[in-house]
């Protein structure tokens, strides 16, 4: 077909859904803006576009309620009496699956981090106490530690999207894969969907250019496999993708103990979960509804189901999501086999615009809606799915503000707190004033991925004295 008659078509189906205005500069295009314009058209998904107007764009979808809602169950941190071998069972598996290469990590990083106010991928933000590593280093270093610790090359698969996707590939070759060979690291792209205005049409941001943005961390599962991601773990033999968000340089990428009990239960996707400090805790709440395992955000989750209590004070929806999974590489395969589609949630925004005159317009004020879906939506669509709870000063310190809660300040100080507590539990003593540790300590995930690690090398610390200041590596 060639372009005048591929012009024509979308012009037809595009009037068909009341968005026949994104061709209005058409005809003053040079040929090439012409077929750049007609091929981001043909990447839109026309068919759901109205529903998503009618439903998400024109009127605020409210998340229906289910009348049940269940908390969900979960195995805790430690074993309880009587448990003790299946967790050693699980960690052993966990290990085994390790030391054979079958699982690969998988960072979200397609944010723009723009409640952080940092110019640039979130993963080059600077975050370790004393070397200023940033995020992307930390993961890249505690990935190449486990590779050696474990005896197998474990795979970095490393989600972009259109905003940042350059830049980061920049930083990854500036930094030589921070250790890693580039073949064990493969960076993708995640889709788009288009902006629209509050009476729903599709938003340009010049005269040949849709305004588009990331179709959230949902679209990884798709993206995962349309870039070959998947694929590439076929070949590996990867069959486990340990998948984490960007801003947590506490995450334990490869916990054995998860691995083991995601790979025991047949799970299909699985998460980590940390008892909630309050009711309204910024993070995805764990329930049950129909049956199915089901993260409910904070925001969605009505006042009397967050605030209810169990007898002893306990919160009766106490697991809160902090965006840690497994996910088994054959459920990404079936989910885009047979077809899935996520449920879109909308986000009201400021998005620069061309008017009717081809003017930009900067807004002020929010003027549109963004779609995006959101990974644990996925749980639902499991057969199976469990849950191992772990702890916040063990591995969850996100930065995700410029001050306050989630602020660098506060990463800082529980990679603080993490290093002197493993280091504490291996039999070193660090100086502590009021609780407080009166020192300043970075541990490299070369030096140690856990205590355990630790206790092969207590002859390599140093006193570490009130004051000081000590990198471990
Ligand atoms: C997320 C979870 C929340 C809790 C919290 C833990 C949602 C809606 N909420 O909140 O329940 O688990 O994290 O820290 O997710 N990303 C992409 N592409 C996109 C959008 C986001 O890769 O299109 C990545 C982003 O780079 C980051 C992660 O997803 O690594 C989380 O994004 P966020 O900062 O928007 O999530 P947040 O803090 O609202």
């Amino acid at each position: 077909m060639d372009s005048s008659q591929k012009h024509l078509q979308f012009k037809e189906k595009l009037a068909a859904i009341g968005q026949e205005h994104i061709l209005a500069f058409y005809d003053g295009l040079n040929d090439e803006s012409k077929a750049d314009l007609l091929d981001q058209i043909s990447r839109l998904d026309l068919e759901r576009t109205p529903d998503w107007v009618d439903n998400y764009v024109k009127n605020a979808h409210s998340m229906e309620i289910p009348p049940e809602i269940d908390p969900a169950t979960s195995y805790p941190c430690a074993p309880c009496e009587g448990s003790q071998s299946e967790y050693a069972k699980a960690r052993e598996i966990g290990e085994k699956l390790l030391s054979e290469g079958k699982v690969g990590a998988f960072v979200v990083a397609g944010g723009q981090g723009t409640r952080l106010g940092f110019d640039g991928p979130k993963g080059d933000f600077p975050v370790s106490p004393i070397k200023g590593k940033t995020l992307f280093r930390i993961f890249g270093e505690t990935i190449l530690a486990a590779s050696i610790k474990y005896g197998a090359p474990l795979p970095w698969y490393v989600m972009t999207s259109p905003l940042n996707n350059a830049a980061t590939v920049e930083s990854f070759e500036k930094n030589a894969y921070f250790g890693l060979k580039k073949e064990d690291v493969f960076i993708f792209q995640q889709g788009t969907l288009p902006n629209f205005d509050f009476d729903g049409n599709i938003l340009l941001s010049a005269k040949d250019t849709i305004a588009k943005s990331p179709d959230g961390h949902g679209g990884s599962l798709k993206a995962l496999f349309d870039s070959g991601a998947i694929a590439d773990m076929q070949n590996r033999g990867v069959e486990y993708i340990s998948y984490f968000q960007v801003d947590n340089p506490l995450i334990n990428i490869f916990s054995p103990l998860f691995i083991g009990f995601h790979a025991v239960s047949g799970s299909e996707m699985s998460s980590r979960a940390l008892i909630k400090s309050h009711p309204k805790e910024k993070i995805g709440n764990f329930c049950i509804v129909e049956g199915k395992m089901t993260v409910i955000e904070y925001s969605d989750l009505p006042d009397e189901y967050a605030e209810k209590c169990n007898a002893d004070g306990s919160l009766i929806f106490e697991l809160g999501s902090i965006a840690i999974h497994l996910i088994s590489r054959s459920f990404v395969e079936d989910l885009n086999r047979d077809g899935f589609a996520l449920p879109i949630h909308r986000a009201v925004k400021k998005i620069p615009y061309i008017d009717a005159t081809g003017a930009i317009v900067d807004p002020d004020e929010p003027n549109g809606v963004k779609l995006e879906t959101f990974v644990f939506d996925a749980l639902p669509l499991a057969e199976r799915s469990v849950i191992l709870q772990t702890l916040r000063q063990e591995e969850f310190a996100p930065v995700k503000n410029a001050e306050g809660d989630d602020s660098p300040a506060v990463t800082r100080d529980m990679m603080i707190e993490r290093a002197a507590s493993w280091l504490e539990k291996a039999g070193v003593t660090v100086p502590r004033l009021g609780g407080i540790v009166d020192c300043v300590i970075e541990m490299a995930p070369s030096f140690a991925l856990c205590v355990e690690d630790i206790e092969a090398k207590l002859d390599e610390i140093p006193e570490l004295k009130a004051g000081g200041e000590y990198y471990l590596k």
